[in-house]
């Protein structure tokens, strides 16, 4: 019989775009899907591929009988419910940061280590940061060919990716400068937001709107950023490079979804634009837009809601042998987020 999947968090934002991806699919693998969330949003109803169906409250027996379990959830919610489903027989498809860095738990990636979900001691797999998910796909497939050494990134990242309150904050934001002549004068974009009745605390630590804010994620040791720690740690673990060389900055740009990153990558030899053009042209989660002087390239305004990532800007660093510079972007609440952990129970249900 066919597998029943659930998703815990049905209601939330990335939960949404799950069912969206749900519903768009031109075919499923599921017998039942069960909506799973807080007990707040028990009872609530939702049409599930043309069929409505009722959100059932997160306890225990929600899991019997589920075969795949998809968290979207905070770090917390998964910390505690993730191996209840595990015990209960499901395979548990995590995606908040709570399992990421365990060693008996695969951080998967179809496009570049989908033969992982199968090892799976503790019943979970989680699903990385969209902010490393966004450039995989890409470094992926270079690596394959080309041996991946040294990484450098600066991203650049949308309000979505703190969550409702980021948009919400973002959305607030643009009303309180749109028409106004701020910009000109230090901290005069911090006045019309006060001047607006904006709260002073922000998901975003400084003004966003009409600004770039170098900090994304919680503080950690020696001036680094929780976000930039992930993009080391996960890109190690998921192209299997234990010892990459990796340096990000993550940045919050006044973008509402889909995360862009400047890519500044070192292989064992020497690739050339055209090869890159290749590897990137041969992938079909990639779509490759570099013409420049016809102003194709990527940006996230006309990248948001899309699958695949975009590639584009790709050119031989001058200066540094063997290292190639290139620009994506990638929908961070779908490659980024659902869809990846979408993908990675289309795996596992063959
Ligand atoms: C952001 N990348 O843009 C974060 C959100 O580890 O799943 C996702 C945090 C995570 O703020």
């Amino acid at each position: 019989s066919k597998p029943t999947v659930a998703i815990v968090g049905a209601t939330g934002a990335v939960g949404t775009v799950m069912i969206d991806i749900i519903n768009n699919r031109p075919s499923v693998p599921w017998g039942e899907i069960r909506l799973i969330a807080s007990p707040r949003s028990a009872g609530k109803k939702i049409t599930v591929r043309g069929e409505e169906r009722t959100v059932v409250a997160l306890a225990p027996e929600a899991f019997d009988g589920v075969d795949i379990a998809l968290f979207d959830v905070p770090d917390e919610v998964s910390a505690q419910w993730a191996p209840v489903a595990a015990e209960r027989g499901a395979v548990a498809v995590d995606n908040s940061g709570a399992f990421r860095m365990d060693p008996e738990v695969p951080l998967v990636v179809p496009e570049v280590n989908a033969a992982k979900v199968h090892e799976r001691p503790k019943g979970i797999i989680a699903n990385p940061n969209c902010t490393t998910l966004s450039m995989m796909a890409a470094l992926g497939a270079l690596h394959h060919e080309f041996g991946l050494r040294e990484l450098v990134v600066a991203s650049y990242q949308a309000a979505s990716g703190a969550g409702q309150e980021g948009i919400d904050r973002l959305y607030d934001e643009v009303s309180a400068v749109a028409g106004k002549q701020v910009g000109v004068r230090a901290g005069d974009v911090a006045e019309a937001l006060t001047a607006a009745g904006l709260p002073a605390e922000t998901p975003f630590k400084a003004p966003l709107a009409l600004n770039v804010v170098p900090w994304a994620g919680s503080r950690k040791d020696d001036g680094w950023t929780s976000e930039e720690l992930k993009v080391r740690n996960e890109s190690r673990k998921i192209l299997g490079i234990p010892d990459l060389k990796v340096s990000a900055t993550c940045v919050r740009v006044p973008v509402l979804t889909t995360h862009s990153l400047a890519v500044h990558a070192t292989f064992e030899r020497e690739i050339t634009v055209e090869q890159a053009h290749r590897v990137f042209g041969a992938q079909s989660s990639i779509v490759l837009q570099d013409d420049p002087d016809n102003g194709v390239f990527p940006t996230p305004a006309e990248v948001v809601g899309a699958d695949p990532t975009y590639v584009g800007r790709v050119r031989q660093a001058l200066d540094f042998p063997n290292t190639l510079d290139f620009f994506v972007c990638g929908d961070n609440l779908r490659k980024g987020a659902a869809l990846n952990t979408y993908e990675i129970a289309e795996t596992l249900a063959g």
